[in-house]
Parts: C-alpha cells; sequence; structure tokens
C-alpha cells in the first residue's frame, strides 16, 4: 500500500513532489521530440535520457525531446508503465556513501509499440524534426555474425522486412523506410547513433544497415553511405534492474513511481562528433565530443564490461548473486584486479587525458559500491552476444603477442561449467538467458568427453579451440573444475604461479 502522503508521478502533480526529489525546471508539457529512441531499457533511461533532461535544463532548448519506440513485445510493459506517468520517470542515483538522490527526468515525450502501427513509427523517424534516431538494442541486436563480422540474413525477421518493408519489424527495416521517406522528401536524414557496447558501435551499425539495405536497393545503400552519419560513441554508466524494493524506498521518499531506474552516480560519454544534422551541445553537461572514439571504446569494453563477465561468470559458479558481493570475496577481487593489470592494459592503446592504472582504481570502487547490488544474473544474460565482444578480442591480441590468458581461459571455463551443469559449485540452479541458450548448453556438456567441446562452438569462440596455446591454458582448468576443484581455489593457484612468474 501507497503511504497517505505519497503521490504518483504525472505531469500536473510536479509541483507538489516533496522538496528532496528534484523535478525539470523546464515546462515538460513544451518539449517536442527531435529524437527517436529505439530500445526503452534501463541503461537509455539512466544516460541519453539524462543528458538529454540536463541540456534541457542547462539551455531551455525543448526540441530534444525522445520519442521512445520498442520492438519487442517485451517492451509493452514500459510503454504502459511510462505512458500512464506522462512519460515521466524517476532516476535514483546511488552513492557509495548510502546517499540516494532521486531527480525526476521529462525528457520523454511518447513512446511507440512498433508492432502496433509502424507506420506510424516510420512517419516519426521521417519527420523533418527528428534530428537524431539512437539506439541501444543490446548488442545481439545486430546481427552481426561474430565470427565474420558479417550481417545475418537468414533470419526470419530480415526476411520478412526484406518481403514487408511498409511494415518491418526490425530495427533495419524501420531505418531503411525512414530514409527512404526522408530522402523522397528531399530532407536532410537523420544521424543514426548506436549507444551499445560494441566497439565501433557506430561502424558496425553503419556496415550492418548498408549489407540489409543493400540486399534489395544498392543504389540506395549508396545514397545512404554518402549522407547519413554513424558516430561512434562510448557509454558507460553501471544500471542495474529495477527491483520492488526501489519502487518501495521512493514511495517511503513520497513518490509513487511504476518504474524508476537506479544507477550509480559515475555517468561517461564520449562521441565522435559526426552528425548528419545538428545535435543537442552535450559538451555543455559532461559529454566528450572527440575525433576517435576508439581508444575509449576499447578501454572501457575490455576493462569494465569484460571485468564485468569475469565477477558474473566466476562468481555465478562460485555461488555468488552480485557484483558488489564477488567484490567482498578477496579471491575474486584479486582474480579482477590481476586479470586487468596482467591480461587487459597490455592490450589498451594511450587515451589522451586518462591514467589506466587510475581508471582501473576507479572501476573497483565502482563495483565494490553496495546500494548498486547489480545481479550477476544480469552481467551473464546474452553472454553470447558479450563475450566475443567484451572478451575475445583480449584472449586474440594476447595470443599474438605472446601475453597471457589464462585468467581468461578461466573465465570461458566457468561460463562452460555455467552452461553445462546450469547450477553453481553449492548446487544453486543458474539460468542461461541467452539467444543461444541451447547451443551454449548442448557445447558445454560434450566437455566431460571433451574438454575442448564448448570452445568449439565456433560460431561464438571461431578458431580458438584450435590455438595451442589457449588450449593449453584451458585444459588444465576446465578439468580441474570438472573435477571438482573448487572455481576459487584454481583462481588462486592460477594467480600464484602468475606473481611467480612475474618475480
Ligand atoms: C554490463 C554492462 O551488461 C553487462 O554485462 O557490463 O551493462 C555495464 O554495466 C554497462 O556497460 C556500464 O556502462
Amino acid at each position: 500500500m501507497q503511504p497517505q502522503s505519497c503521490i504518483s508521478l504525472s505531469r500536473d502533480k510536479l509541483n507538489q513532489l516533496p522538496e528532496h526529489i528534484t523535478v525539470p525546471g523546464y515546462p515538460v508539457e513544451k518539449v517536442t521530440a527531435g529524437i527517436v529512441h529505439v530500445g526503452v531499457g534501463g541503461f537509455h533511461r539512466s544516460h541519453e535520457a539524462m543528458y538529454v533532461d540536463a541540456i534541457m535544463e542547462k539551455t531551455g532548448d525543448l526540441s530534444w525531446g525522445i520519442c521512445g519506440v520498442g520492438l519487442r513485445e517485451g517492451d509493452r510493459r514500459m510503454q504502459d508503465i511510462l505512458a500512464a506517468q506522462d512519460y515521466l520517470y524517476t532516476l535514483i542515483e546511488k552513492h557509495g556513501s548510502g546517499e540516494h538522490k532521486a531527480r525526476v527526468i521529462g525528457a520523454m515525450t511518447d513512446f511507440l509499440m512498433a508492432s502496433d502501427d509502424p507506420a506510424r513509427v516510420i512517419d516519426q523517424m521521417a519527420a523533418k524534426q527528428t534530428k537524431i534516431v539512437s539506439l541501444t538494442i543490446t548488442e545481439g541486436g545486430y546481427n552481426f555474425d561474430p565470427t565474420t563480422g558479417n550481417f545475418i540474413a537468414n533470419n526470419d525477421d530480415v526476411q520478412f522486412d526484406l518481403a514487408n518493408p511498409a511494415t518491418p519489424k526490425t530495427v533495419f527495416g524501420f531505418l531503411t523506410a525512414a530514409l527512404k521517406q526522408r530522402k523522397a522528401a528531399g530532407q536532410t536524414p537523420f544521424t543514426i547513433m548506436s549507444c551499445d557496447n560494441i566497439q565501433h558501435n557506430g561502424d558496425v551499425l553503419k556496415k550492418m544497415l548498408l549489407s540489409f539495405i543493400r540486399l534489395t536497393d544498392v543504389t540506395f545503400a549508396n545514397w545512404v553511405e554518402q549522407n547519413v552519419c554513424f558516430p561512434n560513441s562510448m557509454v558507460d554508466r553501471i544500471t542495474p534492474a529495477t527491483v520492488d524494493a526501489d519502487r518501495e524506498k521512493l514511495q517511503e521518499m513520497g513518490l509513487s513511481d511504476g518504474w524508476p531506474v537506479v544507477c550509480e552516480p559515475f555517468h561517461q560519454w564520449i562521441i565522435e562528433d559526426l552528425f548528419s544534422d545538428s545535435r543537442p551541445h552535450w559538451e555543455q553537461v559532461g559529454a566528450q565530443f572527440v575525433p576517435h572514439v576508439a581508444p575509449y571504446e576499447k578501454l572501457k569494453l575490455r576493462m569494465l564490461n569484460a571485468g564485468h563477465s569475469v565477477l558474473g561468470l566466476v562468481g555465478s559458479v562460485a555461488g555468488l548473486d552480485t557484483i558488489h558481493g564477488a567484490m567482498a570475496e578477496p579471491k575474486l577481487r584479486e582474480l579482477l584486479s590481476a586479470f586487468m593489470s596482467s591480461e587487459v592494459m597490455p592490450t589498451l592503446d594511450a587515451v589522451d587525458g586518462i591514467d589506466v592504472e587510475e581508471y582501473k582504481g576507479v572501476l573497483l570502487s565502482r563495483f565494490a559500491n553496495p546500494y548498486i547490488k547489480d545481479a550477476l544474473s544480469r552481467i551473464c544474460l546474452e553472454s553470447s552476444a558479450k563475450i566475443p565482444v567484451f572478451l575475445l578480442p583480449t584472449i586474440k591480441d594476447n595470443l599474438s603477442a605472446n601475453g597471457s590468458v589464462q585468467l581468461s581461459a578461466l573465465t570461458l571455463a566457468a561460463w562452460c561449467y555455467y552452461s553445462d551443469k546450469q547450477a553453481s559449485e553449492d548446487g544453486k540452479p543458474l539460468q542461461i538467458q541467452d539467444a543461444m541458450a541451447d547451443a551454449l548448453h548442448q557445447a558445454a556438456s560434450g566437455t566431460a568427453e571433451d574438454p575442448l567441446a564448448f570452445l568449439k562452438l565456433e560460431s561464438v569462440f571461431g578458431e580458438l579451440a584450435q590455438d595451442r596455446v589457449f588450449s593449453q591454458a584451458y585444459l588444465p582448468i576446465i578439468k580441474g573444475l570438472y573435477n571438482g576443484e573448487p572455481v576459487l581455489d584454481i583462481a588462486t593457484s592460477l594467480l600464484s604461479e602468475h606473481v611467480a612468474s612475474c618475480d
């Protein structure tokens, strides 16, 4: 039950909210949509939408609001909840000191479910006032084959879109239809901005979209190639899934919000300054526009995201539940720190203005924030799309430079154990939430007969199983795990071997 003094979030109640909840200083009803965003999840709401809210607050230019688009049926709940509260929601920043700061974000103007009315989504993207179409569709949403980097065309939805261009289902179909309208109207195209954790995210998106368009219209693909900008970007803010306790906490603060978003105080956005049309001056609210994003992306994906996967996969097998819980386990914390220093840092490029040691220290304290309560299950979901982006490039670089791959091998072995047993070492069930769940389970379950069976899943690992150096690192680890040696003991012996080899 809602406490009596608790107010339900809506535009007309904004001026009644308690003082400790920050509300937009601009008139939210006057915001218009200059951005269409596909994939309105927690991360979009804690990151890009927060920057949009901040820039509108700072400049009073209200033409940069966001019209959300949901492509999956699973997005409908978000649409229903946001629509019921005039597209407002609360962002709760959880500081390491225990302080919670709540702020209502007024950046969203609307939310369209693509399957309800595909033409409306196309029109919204094609409308002259739309300057940017941005995406957070997860690493798996880009439809690329992780081993070849090519577009996967033999997929039902892609085939549907090729046959039904006016009523598409995929992001590629919508972008194509909207860009065609824009071109036919003789208008400047919108910028297409990926905000997903993929190295060269803009370039990858461009390549995927052009491959899709080329299947039916080479001339139009050439026009898109020459006229549409796809900036690369590095995005960062740890955003765990919202749980009921977050809603209750907000109610105690006097506000009822069906789906607030929680996050850490830290946020970073580094964007390549490459836009087809105008853009918000996000640099005035903390974003950085740079000519080359690649070194920043590489740093973040390999240190933070892969670091998360190390804690997520090894920690889950060890029976732990959360990132901060994993950080409180000294063996895991040490494993993570050694992984970053000895396997990731040697593969990084110099990054302007960033001291990588310091960056690592900040990461370790971000991960240790006990109020974030980031579930390892969130980190482990869709690992088949994450590991090829976050970790395999590091392994590849180390293999070609004679670098160390042992701690990466331990992470892959833990993933194999997880996928095979679907339980932690102490018997707690672990669910595989992954588009490739069956293939992962099937490959991993061959391990007892062939210890390299998991790595032979070529659609994820490419030719890694055939690399002698890697398999020499992996084999004793996987055998140890399957012989009942605890994963954290294996980590400890790898770390002591590592220290001995550095002496
Ligand atoms: C996480 C990311 O999904 C994951 O595995 O590593 O969601 C991570 O929390 C964000 O990229 C932080 O910016």
